[in-house]
């Protein structure tokens, strides 16, 4: 690796001439990037090997992340960051005459998660590589990440996000640890010394190829691993398989049909499609992670019974849950063991956190497609389900409820939540209330059951890259005036809790906040030819695109305010740039309507001579993880405003408070725990209470009628958008969004949510006025937000689920 700034050169210049035969003149800022990249990339291969090595020496527990998403984003900047040269390669490549930031924007982000769920992954691995511990990843590499979205006159269009087309400089392909999957086939059974063998006959063989990723640790040397794997077919055409002379083209159909399965990321929040195909993508991640997993296990010839001391699984969600019944096959069949000691080895080695309450997210599979898929998996599923049952009955003699709600297999579904919950060792939810939610209501009866299993992890973010990397300034800022411990323990930054109303610390801190704001200007300039004044509120609400995150309040609340000024020109407001980032699954209606909504609003506002001083409206286009880094630096305002008990914990919330923007948002999720720890003045808490929320849905006492009726304001705005007007180019035309209220009586309370939110907006325009008041209250947030580090979350799966321990020392030294 290189030690200076020269060396950096030196050795850039030379591999620009011996990879691309050009010289530095000739290049473009793409040729830059895959030769910096590349060079990184190998240089951290001796460490990579080095830190593996330290594992197998050390006979380590290693952890392994199972998860259908990983959200990573790019890589080079934090790479760069974590290895401690970013400053080094930045000022010697200006010498060089190129930006850092411009060669960065060159990486396609790897787009291989939908949102909250695979971003935490990507944190996590960050955290666990940082921490020095030996804890990896393992997900699929699709060929196509969550789709680009592009607005064609207010709507979204989807299309394929080919991340993969100028090659990945970070992966190498693995083709000598490639693993076969089976699918389809039929059971046969035999006895050989009184015990029963099975096996699969008829089966469809197809290759499993890992391609790694290095996972680099902040400034420790050592490097972990995550591991994606790609589909291929298992025959080929010279062995026969496809003869006479359509034989190719069958070979060509069948090899693309066994690619589809690592072919896209299922842009699935909301919708069903593709339900096979999603499963066999579940089940060959679990079987070729397994398998890469007892592999590397087998080698160290360690007996079985050690599995839970050296190995611990984790599962992201239930998508990953078939590792449970994937890992009793490959113990029962191939390793010879007996039912229960299979058992209480994979049950030992399974831990499950739970995502999401929201019913269309809990994963059921038809019993006969999982029977004719997977027809073994499913034998054993059975047989899990049966030894379950029996065992309720003998707890709970009589009670058939009971049973009808816990069991795994019920009619003809089986439910993955409760398979997972019966075959871990550790459920969690990912903050404070959503686990007493699990614990009480969604899932009782486990809880009741085995409560020893249930803990809480509130999510975490990695402020390696969502502050030290996205917001540079208030890193060196913090650094100036706290030192550097909070690099390593972000908890340290209660240490600003002593400047909230220090002067001229506030203006060091506006000042850094105005610079963030003009950089996101000049893109919403120069991509979307709005300009919209930094002076005025960022006020932001970037998330995925769904009913109960209520973008629909929010906008609601910009009709309103443009309703007022239109009436009363001369009203007082305080200048408000409303901001909104958001894919929408391509088959929700509703949230697609809900995007043509905020875009027809945008539309009118911002060329309205009356209103466009005081509010723009800005929906920016592909929201991602890099433009989340361009936009949470910049924010004033950050919308967490779900209906309380639907948001499980949010992670966006936390990354705007670590930027020092003030919320708005209702007590759900961490947005809980945010407010225990800045308290009522520093955060703008409004709405139902979950136990509000709950009651409703109980009692069914809630009229959305009545209170469209009671409030004047409310009443307009419906009929703004089913009438001609302002918002709406014809008569209907946001009617799926007035029946969703109405009609469907307002699922998510938003018209009841309205009149609270209003007045708490109000109040933030109020405050904005005294830039000192508010900046004070900035950095009490900003003071606070290393609590929810992920490096702290990290430490708590270690201690409490995994029971791991940290690599002391520095491996590459
Ligand atoms: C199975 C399919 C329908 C599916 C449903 C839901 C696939 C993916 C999801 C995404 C869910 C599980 C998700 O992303 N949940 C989010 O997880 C974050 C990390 O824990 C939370 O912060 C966030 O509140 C939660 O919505």
């Amino acid at each position: 690796m290189f030690s200076n700034k020269e060396e950096f050169k030196e050795q850039f210049r030379l591999r620009l001439i011996g990879r691309l035969g050009i010289p530095l003149a000739e290049a473009r800022a793409d040729d830059v990037y895959k030769i910096l990249g590349s060079m990184i990339r190998e240089y951290v291969g001796k460490n990579w090997a080095r830190t593996n090595q330290a594992y197998k020496e050390r006979g380590e527990k290693q952890v392994y992340y199972f998860s259908l998403e990983f959200l990573m984003g790019r890589l080079l900047g934090n790479n760069l960051l974590n290895l401690g040269v970013l400053n080094m390669v930045r000022e010697g490549l200006s010498e060089l005459g190129w930006g850092l930031e411009a060669i960065e924007a060159q990486e396609s982000d790897a787009g291989l998660g939908n949102g909250g769920l695979g971003r935490l992954a990507a944190c996590f691995m960050d955290s666990l590589a940082s921490l020095g511990y030996a804890g990896h990843g393992c997900g699929i590499r699709y060929k196509y990440g969550l789709f680009e979205q592009r607005i064609v006159d207010g709507n979204q269009v989807e299309l394929p996000d080919y991340w993969l087309q100028k090659g990945n400089v970070w992966e190498v392909r693995r083709p000598e640890k490639k693993v076969e999957v089976f699918f389809w086939g039929r059971v046969e059974s035999r006895e050989e010394n009184g015990r029963l063998i099975f096996e699969t006959k008829d089966a469809e063989k197809i290759w499993a190829v890992p391609y790694d990723i290095p996972l680099i640790g902040y400034r420790r040397g050592n490097v972990n691993t995550l591991r994606i794997w790609s589909a291929e077919s298992g025959l080929d055409l010279a062995a026969g398989h496809f003869s006479g002379g359509e034989g190719y083209y069958k070979y060509l159909e069948y090899s693309r049909s066994i690619e589809s399965i690592s072919e896209f990321l299922y842009p699935d929040d909301s919708n069903e499609e593709g339900k096979r195909l999603r499963l066999k993508q579940q089940y060959f991640l679990c079987s070729a992670g397994l398998q890469s997993i007892l592999r590397t296990y087998d080698k160290q010839q360690l007996s079985y019974d050690h599995l839970p001391d050296k190995i611990a699984i984790h599962i992201n969600d239930t998508h990953p849950t078939l590792v449970i019944p994937e890992l009793m096959r490959i113990l029962i069949d191939v390793k010879g063991m007996g039912w229960d000691e299979a058992w209480d080895i994979t049950s030992r080695t399974v831990a499950y956190t739970n995502h999401t309450i929201l019913s269309e997210a809990l994963e059921k599979w038809p019993v006969p497609m999982v029977r004719e898929l997977l027809p073994r998996v499913y034998m054993i599923i059975e047989e899990i389900n049966k030894r379950f049952c029996a065992m309720l009955l003998e707890r709970y003699p009589g009670d058939e409820r009971r049973m009808s709600e816990m069991a795994i297999i019920y009619g003809d579904q089986i439910r993955m939540a409760n398979l997972a919950i019966v075959g871990s060792y550790s459920v969690n939810g990912v903050a404070a209330l959503h686990t007493e939610i699990l614990k009480q209501r969604e899932m009782r009866p486990f809880h009741e059951l085995f409560p020893d299993r249930f803990n809480n992890k509130t999510n975490g973010i990695t402020h390696r890259r969502w502050l030290m990397h996205a917001n540079p300034e208030l890193a060196e800022l913090y650094k100036e005036t706290l030192g550097e411990a909070w690099v390593h323990d972000p908890r340290g930054l209660t240490g600003l809790l002593q400047y909230t109303g220090n002067s001229s610390f506030q203006q060091r801190v506006q000042d850094i906040k105005q610079n963030n704001k003009r950089r996101l200007a000049g893109y919403i300039l120069s991509r979307q030819g709005i300009s919209v004044d930094p002076l005025s509120i960022f006020d932001v609400q970037v998330k995925r695109l769904h009913g109960y995150k209520r973008q629909l309040l929010n906008i609601m609340h910009i009709m309103h305010l443009y309703n007022e000024l239109k009436e009363n020109s001369a009203r007082d407001m305080t200048p408000r740039t409303f901001i909104f980032g958001a894919k929408a699954a391509p088959g929700y209606y509703l949230a697609k309507q809900i995007i043509k909504l905020i875009n027809n609003v945008a539309d009118t506002v911002n060329h309205d001579p009356q209103a466009r001083d005081r509010i723009k409206v800005v929906f920016l286009e592909n929201y991602s993880v890099s433009l989340a880094e361009l936009i949470i630096p910049a924010a004033d305002v950050s919308e967490q405003i779900s209906t309380a008990g639907k948001e499980a914990s949010g992670t966006g919330n936390m990354k705007f408070m670590m930027n020092g923007a003030l919320t708005i948002g209702t007590m759900d999720g961490a947005n809980v725990e945010m407010h225990e720890m800045v308290g009522d003045r520093d955060m703008f808490i409004f709405g139902l209470r979950a136990e509000q929320v709950l009651e409703y849905y109980r009692t069914g006492g809630y009229s959305a009628r009545r209170k469209s009726e009671e409030d004047e304001r409310l009443r307009r705005l419906l009929g703004q958008m089913i009438q001609t007007g302002p918002f709406t180019s014809h008569e209907w035309e946001f009617e799926a969004v007035y029946r969703s209220l109405i009609d469907h009586n307002d699922e998510y309370f938003v018209l009841e949510d309205f009149a609270a939110y209003v007045d708490t907006q109000a109040q933030i325009d109020q405050i904005y006025r005294d830039p000192s008041d508010w900046t004070g209250r900035a950095i009490a947030n900003m003071a606070h937000a290393g609590k929810f580090a992920s490096d702290c979350t990290i430490r708590q799966y270690a201690d409490d689920i995994w029971q791991i321990r940290p690599l002391d020392e520095d491996i590459s030294s």
